[in-house]
């Protein structure tokens, strides 16, 4: 808020680094204290101590007081596109204002276009951003919550007499976003775990506490609901509270065709209209068996033909959490990364990659040092140096993250793209051209032969930024026809292609990468929620291309 000119970055960077980490920070600081904190790429000692503080007191000293010097909801402001710390102060120095809500009374009564520097430009925009961030924001990004999910899971597993806890919901369906946190427990005590689920650290505040239901809220303000039911039916209730509520309608109805009620104790015979006993209950796959179906991966749960496919025995054999091998999409020191090329290769390494490339911005994107046709060619020298220091063991791939340019042409010369394992191009400006100019852009884009893969195809980001209008249909269209592969961007807040779209590119036989686009060590940790989503989308290993080996990979991207 205050204009200091590195810190934000440092800060943003470290954040990035700590949203990664798989394990809790309290955990680790509880452990090793700040030294441990400081082992972690990114955070050194000034950021280490605020997180220190934060975990000891709950709150950051600095923090406060520089809240308290611009009293303004930054949570609500930055959700309104184009909002950065520095239009937050300004509107706050000039205008005063503080909340969303003032900032669209200011911006509806054109008092920001008459300031210096906005003009009726940015009054628009800022009106168009606040209809977003008011529409949005009531769901959270999955990803930003699933560590704290499993804390929860390994919390109460840990109560004696609990037999099974898992998180269902949209959560277990893998869904982009969650409304709620809802979580399932068989236990011979429920009260045990209920009373640990009430108690545990991070808590806000208890909405329900009961006997075998109970709701909390967490930060940062969303509810969790527990259920505890008797091992007997734990299959049944795992399969109700999983859903999604269209999918559970479906095989509800299916279920009474075959002479069967379903519900959330069990699956019971139906003999002259009389409800008879349990035939399955405490098995989920059981349900499904006696149903006649296969069972379906609860991230094909949202009867979109998943209950008639499993049915015929059809179902995609969907592409696992351990398939990937490569990564094509990573960003280094060299601009906005906050690791070196060979930090970022050893770490691949440890994850079990076999390949990365390296994809650093281009020029165009001035404030991440992009790089123009002099630096990519020294970047070339030490991918090839690090290359031989590690012998073998991974290959580093040249690439780019190249911008396509307002009318479509790219941002390195033809002659360089020539020379890269791997291009990739995105739009990383102009996104608000009209449909037909958007898609013209990004068709001539992927018409240019160079050109290997379409990077985070609609650019939006969830809560905060609505996807390019941009024909979807003709670029998958356009895709077949180039061979340009489409990436599902496992960013948590991206998770771009979205699953309708993935599976348009399996139907159409449009090959996809999931890509962590790292920007530390820790952000490989990402490509889980890239896999989620392509799991949703239907797509199976053969559809990945960085599932597949070097060569292959390499063949496909090269080949046509
Ligand atoms: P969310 O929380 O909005 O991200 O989405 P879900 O799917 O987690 O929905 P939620 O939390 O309202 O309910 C959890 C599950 O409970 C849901 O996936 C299916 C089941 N469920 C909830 N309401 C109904 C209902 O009215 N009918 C049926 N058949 N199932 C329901
Ligand atoms: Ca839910
Ligand atoms: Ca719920
Ligand atoms: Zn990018």
């Amino acid at each position: 808020m205050q204009q200091v000119p590195f810190k934000p970055r440092a800060y943003e960077k470290a954040a990035m680094t700590v949203e990664g980490l798989e394990e809790s920070m309290a955990e680790r600081f509880a452990a090793g204290g700040k030294k441990a904190l400081m082992e972690i790429p990114g955070i050194g000692q000034g950021i280490a101590e605020k997180i220190a503080e934060f975990l000891d007191t709950g709150k950051v000293k600095e923090y406060e007081q520089l809240k308290k010097a611009t009293p303004v909801r930054l949570d609500e402001l930055a959700r309104v596109e184009g909002m950065g710390p520095k239009s937050v102060q300004r509107l706050y120095k000039e205008l005063g204002i503080r909340n969303l809500k003032e900032l669209e009374k200011a911006a509806k009564e054109g008092k920001i276009a008459t300031l210096p520097g906005f003009g009726k430009k940015s009054e628009e925009k800022i009106l168009k951003g606040i209809e977003f961030a008011k529409g949005s924001g009531q769901r959270f990004v999955l990803g930003s919550l699933m560590t704290r999910i499993r804390e929860i899971e390994a919390a109460l597993s840990s109560v004696p007499g609990a037999e099974k806890v898992v998180v269902a919901g949209s959560a277990r369906r893998r869904k982009e976003t969650v409304g709620d946190i809802d979580i399932l427990a068989a236990s011979s005590n429920p009260k045990a775990i209920m009373e640990k689920f009430v108690s545990m650290p991070g808590v806000m505040s208890v909405i329900a506490h009961g006997e075998t239901k109970s709701s909390i809220k967490i930060r940062p303000g969303i509810n969790v609901d527990l259920r505890v039911v008797p091992k007997e039916s734990y299959g049944a209730a795992l399969n109700y509270f999983t859903g999604s509520k269209d999918h559970n309608v479906a095989i509800r109805q299916l279920a009474i065709k075959k002479g069967f009620t379903l519900n959330e104790y069990g699956l019971f015979r139906i003999k002259d209209g009389v409800k008879g006993k349990s035939v399955a209950g405490a098995d989920e796959k059981e349900i499904y068996k006696i149903l006649g179906m296969d069972w379906p991966e609860p991230e094909l749960r949202e009867n979109t033909g998943e209950v008639q496919a499993a049915l015929a025995h059809k179902l995609p054999k969907i592409i696992g959490y351990s398939d990937l091998v490569g990564d094509l999409q990573v960003q280094t020191n060299w601009t906005d990364g906050a690791d070196s090329i060979e930090a970022m290769a050893r770490a691949a390494m440890a994850r079990g990659l076999k390949y990365i490339a390296i994809t650093d911005h281009t020029k165009r994107l001035a404030m991440t040092h992009g790089l123009d046709e002099v630096r990519i060619k020294e970047q070339w020298k030490e991918i090839d140096a690090v290359n031989r220091k590690l012998g073998g063991k991974i290959k580093i791939l040249k690439g780019t993250e190249c911008d396509i340019l307002k009318d479509g042409s790219l941002d390195l010369p033809d002659e360089i793209l020539a020379k890269l394992d791997v291009v990739g191009v995105s739009v990383h400006s102009f996104f608000n051209l009209s449909k037909k100019e958007q898609t013209e852009r990004v068709l001539r884009a992927i018409a240019n032969p160079h050109v290997d893969i379409l990077f985070h195809p609609t650019d939006r980001i969830i809560n905060r930024r609505p996807p390019i209008e941009v024909d979807m249909d003709a670029v998958i269209a356009a895709a077949k026809k180039n061979g340009t592969v489409l990436e599902i961007d496992a960013l948590p807040d991206r998770a771009d292609l979205k699953d309708e779209y993935i599976r348009k590119c399996v139907e159409a036989g449009v090959r996809l990468s999931i890509d962590s686009d790292a920007h530390a060590t820790a952000h490989y940790a990402y490509l889980e929620y890239g896999i989620s989503q392509a799991r949703r989308g239907w797509a199976c290993r053969s559809d990945v291309v960085n599932a597949w080996p070097l060569g292959a990979m390499l063949k496909k991207l090269k080949g046509h």
